[in-house]
């Protein structure tokens, strides 16, 4: 076959025979991984030589055809935009749109969710089958019959050679816009943020790791199942959380890691609690066995992590990274893991904390957090000025605020209030507004993060109603979840007469906060 000249695939070759990806009940070898990933390249190049950066969405769940899609997509040139599963039709059509894809690919559980948006743009619609090891399955809709192709494992099949400059992956990020942008990272910024995590957690290709995070973000896509598959290991992989499946898995399998967000401890602890004593002392036993745990993607409570580590004797390793630069600080592997802390830089990125004018701050002073480096993403897809903007003299401006105290990071929070993290998802207050003022019934909103416990943030909605409409709590969110996101929805919702306002006439979002 000929090399696409990706270290990604060259070390997947030689990893040939070991088990790659476990699914559905099922392993699959690396080798396995590379036939797929082929023929689903054949079949999307349909003939021509090269993808040439075309977007190929893809509605698939975590699962082995997840992977053989993506890779197919990068094998066949293209740049994969990877759909989120939970979501409704607006969410899927804007991230389709927006990316201005050609082709959709979808599982034929999920097909019907895009199957109309796909023909109304003119792109190409195909659907993956059964989890198979045989890209083969992968075939056009609605015109051809789902039938066996025509033998695509060609001998020696002609992949387009690639550099690390070409784009590759775009994953869509709420931000201060009001609709979420799209992300560009290149190959060579994936191999980045990959090789510093390899380095710096130690991946090897005896690892053993737990998918049953989604994987339209950076934490499944890079961390979890990247990492895994660069190294050699092997990715058990389920289509969501379950902390039931999780505890029989970290019992009775053979993991060495394991990588989540708080809220996902939070469910596993509440879990433990409710087992009787005889199952809380097999799965604490099971934990023993692992290597390394680790949680990111949003703040990590010290109450959460002393209590995981009474019941796993794991201190959680919590790191800190974000859609546009994958990981940049975390804990040490070896050395102390401050509670609250995210610790310090990674191999091969910078990390500097800055004052509103760009001047960096004195030791123990808050700033930003700016970073630079080679896993820093290329740009937001068609948005070159917003890509300006969130860059100064080459450093990535995150929107965070950190200080650092004896030597490790600690973030403080976000300089945006309407930036909201949730279950470990950034959700944007204003996108949410947005598509609330589009209901009939509502005159005014506004959305606010309200703390939590085990959400980290509650999407809350304050709702001013037109004079004589009414609109009931339950009404309100069946109606939301059409068009956002689950955890988009408001969880709260409360109808107020006014909404707080300054003397200027603008919503205070500290004062609505206060109302939940
Ligand atoms: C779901 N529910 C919620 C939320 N989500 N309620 C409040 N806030 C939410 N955010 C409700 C559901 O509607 C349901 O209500 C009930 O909670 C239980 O839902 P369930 O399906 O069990 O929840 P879930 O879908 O399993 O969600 C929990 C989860 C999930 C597994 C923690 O949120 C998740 O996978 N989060 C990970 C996100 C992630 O990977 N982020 C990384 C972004 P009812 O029962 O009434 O219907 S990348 C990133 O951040 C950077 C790069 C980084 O640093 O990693
Ligand atoms: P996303 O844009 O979805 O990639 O989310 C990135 C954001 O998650 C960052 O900008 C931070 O606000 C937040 N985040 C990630 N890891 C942590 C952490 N360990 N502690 C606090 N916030 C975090």
């Amino acid at each position: 076959m000929e090399s696409s000249g990706l270290p990604l695939f060259e070390r997947a070759e030689r990893h040939g025979d070991r088990v790659a990806t476990v699914a559905s009940g099922r392993a699959y070898s690396y080798r396995d991984l590379l036939d797929a990933s082929a023929a689903i390249a054949c079949r999307l190049l349909d003939g021509a030589d090269d993808l040439n950066e075309a977007r190929v969405a893809f509605l698939v769940p975590p699962a082995f055809d997840y992977v053989a899609t993506q890779w197919g997509i990068w094998r066949a040139g293209g740049i994969a935009v990877p759909l989120g599963v939970s979501h409704p039709g607006p969410e899927l059509e804007h991230a389709i749109v927006d990316a201005d894809a050609s082709v959709v690919v979808a599982h034929p559980s999920l097909s019907e969710r895009v199957a109309g948006i796909a023909e109304a743009r003119g792109a190409r619609l195909l659907i993956t089958q059964e989890d198979r090891p045989s890209g083969e399955e992968l075939v056009a809709r609605p015109s051809a019959p789902r039938l066996p192709l025509p033998n695509l494992k060609l001998p020696r099949p002609q992949l387009p050679r690639l550099s690390p400059d070409r784009r590759a992956m775009i994953l869509f990020t709420s931000g201060t816009t009001s609709r979420p942008k799209g992300v560009v990272s290149t190959h060579g910024n994936i191999q980045a943020q990959v090789e510093t995590l390899v380095a710096a957690w130690a991946w090897s290709q005896e690892d053993h790791v737990l998918l049953v995070l989604p994987l339209h973000h950076i934490h499944g896509v890079i961390n979890v199942l990247s990492c895994a598959l660069w190294s050699g290991a092997r990715c058990t992989i389920y289509p969501t959380f379950n902390a039931e499946t999780v505890w029989g898995e970290l019992v009775g399998g053979d993991l060495t890691l394991f990588m989540a967000v708080p809220t996902v401890y939070s469910r596993l602890i509440a879990a433990w609690e409710a087992a009787d004593p005889k199952q809380q002392r097999e799965t604490s036993e099971g934990c023993r066995r692992l290597r390394l745990m680790v949680s990111g993607s949003a703040a990590l409570p010290v109450r959460v992590l002393e209590r995981w580590r009474d019941i796993s004797g794991h201190t959680l390793l919590e790191r800190y990274g974000m859609t546009e630069i994958g990981m940049a600080l975390s804990n040490p592997l070896e050395g102390e893991r401050r509670p609250g802390h995210v610790g310090l830089p990674l191999p091969g990125v910078e990390v500097r904390l800055v004052d509103d004018e760009g001047v960096v701050v004195p030791r123990g002073i808050p700033g930003e957090i700016e970073v630079r480096g080679p896993s820093v993403f290329r740009e937001y897809w068609r948005r070159p000025e917003v890509t300006r903007d969130s860059f100064r003299d080459g450093w990535f401006r995150t929107g965070d605020v950190a200080v650092v105290e004896d030597g490790y990071h600690r973030v403080l929070g976000r300089s945006s209030v309407d930036i909201l993290k949730t279950g470990g998802y950034k959700v944007s207050a204003l996108e949410i507004e947005e598509v609330l003022r589009t209901h009939p019934a509502i005159e005014e909103c506004a959305v606010v993060g309200k703390e939590d416990e085990e959400w980290g943030e509650r999407v809350c909605g304050a709702l001013v109603l037109r004079p004589g409409a009414s609109l009931s709590r339950e009404e309100l969110r069946s109606w939301a979840a059409e068009r956002l996101a689950p955890y988009k929805v408001p969880s709260e919702v409360l109808m107020v007469v006014d909404l707080p306002r300054n003397a200027m006439g603008k919503v205070t979002k500290s004062e609505v906060k206060k109302l939940f």
